[in-house]
């Protein structure tokens, strides 16, 4: 093999090295709503995008998700964007949950939700990772925002939904975080949240590839009163492990430097044979 094979094969190899340790990052579309809409997502009920609201600002520029289970029937039940919330049946479906599992939940009548779902393809050892944060002025029901994982399977023709992940956040009984005063009016929105968890991360890593349907959303228990609502932002997946930028570059130059060395060995080589230098 000539010097110059080496150079274009070890070039060729970190080129491939590269792009495989980041082919399966961003699959997720709009993952940090970046777009400035939900473009990419499936929405039901009270779901938008803003850039800050209630005081909270995304965890990354320039857009964050807002769903809330407002309905707009009540004064203590208003909604973002005049779209009200839906039935729990209707998210259900739309998350490939089966019918009556968000009453299960937690467990009380859920009353009706708001949701945004997206369909991507999962990769063994890879990662699935999302900023969230609950808020509310619930002070009696058990409001509460979740998240599902339901891997999208089909056998001849019949799509079956193998539920992977169905988590609550958090209530508006605030039973894993401490309630926090949502900062002063900031930009006297209506409606406005009272308390929140702040921005929190999860992650969660696959074990098989496959089709998958991710969800988010934010559940009205027992009554339609006091809203409560999720905000959503960078959801990412990728490599469990990403190598640091300076460790790729670090590996292709040290590459290069070796191809290069083998070729100037090879040129001095032929010039001695031919001026026998
Ligand atoms: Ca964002
Ligand atoms: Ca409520």
């Amino acid at each position: 093999m000539t010097a110059r094979s080496r150079c274009l094969i070890a070039t060729f190899c970190v080129a491939v090295a590269l792009f495989a340790d980041n082919s399966s990052a961003g699959l997720i579309d709009n993952g940090d709503f970046g777009a400035g809409s939900l473009a990419g997502w499936n929405a039901s009920g009270d779901a938008s995008v803003q850039t800050v609201y209630s005081g909270i600002t995304p965890t990354s520029p320039s857009y964050e998700a807002l769903l809330t289970n407002g309905s707009g029937t009540h004064v203590s039940d208003p909604t973002v964007t005049g779209t009200p919330s839906v039935s729990p049946g209707i998210v259900e479906a739309q998350l490939g949950l089966t019918s009556g599992r968000l009453s299960e939940l937690i467990p009380a009548p859920v009353v009706n939700v708001s949701a945004i779902s997206q369909t991507f393809g999962g990769h063994t050892d890879d990662r699935l990772s999302f900023s969230w944060n609950f808020a509310t002025t619930e002070t009696v029901a058990s409001d509460f925002s979740f998240w599902s994982l339901v891997e999208v399977v089909d056998v001849n023709g019949q799509t079956t939904y193998n539920e992977r992940v169905l988590q609550i956040f958090e209530n508006s009984n605030f039973s894993q975080f401490t309630r926090k005063d949502t900062p002063a009016k900031v930009n006297n929105e209506s409606p406005r949240f009272e308390w929140m968890t702040d921005w929190q991360a999860t992650s969660y890593d696959f074990s098989s590839d496959g089709e998958y349907l991710l969800g988010f959303g934010v559940a009205n228990v027992h009554d339609y009163y006091n809203y409560s609502g999720l905000f959503v932002d960078d959801v990412n997946f990728g490599p469990t492990s990403v190598p640091e930028p300076s460790t790729l570059v670090l590996s292709a130059i040290g590459t290069l430097a070796l191809t290069c060395a083998a070729m100037r060995r090879h040129w001095a080589a032929k010039r001695q044979a031919r001026f026998g230098a």
